[in-house]
């Protein structure tokens, strides 16, 4: 099995790492091209490197497509002897449906290759790395780690525990409101806010929203301008209130659209959401269903939009793994008016759940905050 610390090249100089952050990061850049295109598979970036030139590279852009480092090796086997290669995730030891990277990688004739992070899939796990060393390539793992971490938290965990990762967002005004003490919420953030959540909707599977959402916002939950994935579009909605006239439910030509539904709910509501071409998916627990229906379909990103009762539960089952907050430079005061998550039942500071802040930018006249939801 690999070790994960950083292993320093034969002829190891001081500048040598920070030689190898560079190039790891523009790989990282390159991966993110991938976004919403790579799943289920993770996003990856590879650049090959001789002599302190670069030489070619590549990303993976999905399913059924070249592995990032077959793309960079494209025309250039066998003559790539001194060459080092920096790849964001482990090179592949497995055939798949592309045959193995790692293989490729020593066939071209790679010197030295450089690893951000091991692969999760236990059909790789290592494996990658030890075909690489025992054809006598040198390897160098846990450059840039963290980042390379980040590119692939959704397909690990999905690996890990079979189980989507889960986003939610929100906005809110900076004393917490998503909505003023009447109920009104268009706009709390600002266009570059709203912008920022389109491109994040164009990379999920799901989008899911509750009732209490369809019948505030009457929301299309679809990305505009459309991005790399055409979400399913999920309404949970328990107790049959919200109508079948809403805009969810008229724009199924535009993409999938669901609504996870309790048995009780009446049926005629329910078969006027069908007679739109709506699937109606019946259960006591919308949430599990939610899980079920995402592991089913091989989904590895799902995004909830709120509202609070949602949000809520799904906090208080530990559902959510990522949450994208934007903070809008508002007062809108009022003890009534509603925060963005309904009551997990969390009742000390001792029980609060915890986050870690990945990123802060200021957007517009917003502050967007990302933060990972610690297990
Ligand atoms: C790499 N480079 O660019 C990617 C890798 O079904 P396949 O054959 O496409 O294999 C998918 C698996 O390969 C995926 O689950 C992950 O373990 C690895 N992805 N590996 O060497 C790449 N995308
Ligand atoms: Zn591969």
């Amino acid at each position: 099995m690999a070790d994960l610390n950083y292993q320093k090249p034969n002829g190891f100089s001081p500048d040598q790492q920070g030689v190898d952050s560079s190039w790891m990061l523009h790989a990282v850049a390159l991966a993110k091209k991938g976004w919403g295109r790579a799943a289920p598979n993770p996003m990856v970036g590879a650049v090959l490197v001789r002599n302190s030139q670069w030489i070619s590279e590549g990303y993976h852009n999905g399913v059924g497509s070249s592995h990032a480092e077959k793309v960079a090796l494209k025309g250039l086997e066998g003559a790539l002897r001194g060459t080092t290669a920096y790849v964001t995730l482990e090179p592949c030891s497995h055939k798949g449906r592309t045959g193995p990277c790692a293989q490729a990688l020593v066939d071209a004739g790679v010197s030295r290759v450089v690893i951000g992070t091991l692969d999760p899939n236990p059909l790789v796990a290592g494996k990658g790395i030890d075909l690489l060393k025992n054809a006598g390539v040198e390897v160098s793992l846990g450059v840039e780690e963290e980042t390379c971490l980040d590119l692939i938290r959704p397909f690990a965990w999905r690996m890990k525990t079979g189980r989507p990762w889960v986003h939610a967002k929100w906005a809110m005004s900076a004393d917490g409101k998503i909505a003023s003490i009447s109920g009104d919420s268009r706009w709390i953030s600002g266009v570059e806010s709203r912008a920022w959540v389109h491109r994040l909707r164009g990379g999920m599977d799901a989008i899911v929203v509750g009732s209490g959402t369809v019948l505030a916002d009457d929301p299309m939950l679809n990305p505009r301008p459309w991005g790399n994935r055409t979400p399913v579009r999920i309404l949970l909605d328990r107790k049959g209130r919200t109508p079948s006239s809403c805009n969810l439910a008229q724009s199924v030509l535009e993409g999938q659209v669901i609504l996870i539904t309790n048995p009780k709910a009446p049926k005629h509501w329910k078969q006027g959401w069908r007679s739109k071409g709506v699937e109606v998916v019946e259960a006591e627990d919308g949430l599990n269903v939610l899980v079920e229906i995402a592991q089913s379909r091989g989904w590895t990103e799902i995004l909830i939009e709120g509202g609070g009762g949602i949000l809520g539960s799904a906090f208080a089952v530990g559902l959510v793994n990522e949450v994208h907050l934007f903070v809008a430079p508002k007062i809108l005061g009022g003890l009534a008016a509603p925060g963005p998550v309904g009551d997990p039942g969390i009742t000390k500071m001792l029980y609060a759940r915890m986050l870690r802040l990945m990123e802060g930018q200021i957007c517009g006249p917003d502050i967007r905050l990302r933060y990972l939801v610690e297990p």
